[in-house]
């Protein structure tokens, strides 16, 4: 029983300082001042605060977050829930894949590659209306306690 609770604790310690393999779950001051520094404030009209809105809404931060499986067989990835229908590939029936990569990039704590597809997808012609927790939660809403008291 010793042993066993030594080696739970050993991997414990393990998983907590394995390098880029972390359940990343950001804080808020911490999501907004690495979205400010990837150039999200404002990109495409989009204030910082709406993106840390829909972050919250699809993720609660996490970055491992996967959704469940839709009726069209598709999941969503990531702290902004990347769906792999149109934007990533999963491995599992068609995708239009339009950000080029792997569904599974969009699960590990490096969010460079989320942040530089999330840019993709707002591009397009419905911007931010394609994530739906941003319609349902964000807009036109009064933002400001996304990035209150945030040193950015
Ligand atoms: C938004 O909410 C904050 C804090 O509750 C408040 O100070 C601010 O005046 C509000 N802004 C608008 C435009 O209503
Ligand atoms: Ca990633």
């Amino acid at each position: 029983m010793k042993i066993f609770c030594l080696f739970s604790v050993a991997f414990l310690l393990l998983m907590l300082v394995a390098p880029g393999n972390e359940a990343k779950v950001y804080k808020r001051c911490e999501l907004a001042a690495r979205l400010k520094r990837a150039g999200m404030d404002g990109y495409r009209g989009v204030s910082l605060a709406n993106w840390i809105c829909t972050a919250y809404h699809q993720s609660s931060f996490n970055t491992r977050l996967v959704g469940p499986q839709t009726s069209s067989g598709n999941r969503e990835y990531g702290i902004f829930q990347i769906s792999s229908r149109w934007w990533c590939d999963n491995g599992h029936g068609s995708t239009a894949n339009a950000c080029g990569i792997s569904c599974y990039a969009f699960l590990n704590d490096d969010i460079a590659d989320d942040i530089k597809c999330a840019k993709r997808i707002v591009r397009d012609p419905q911007g931010m209306n394609a994530w739906y927790a941003w319609q349902k939660f964000c807009k036109g809403k009064n933002l400001s306690k996304w990035t209150k008291g945030c040193r950015l």
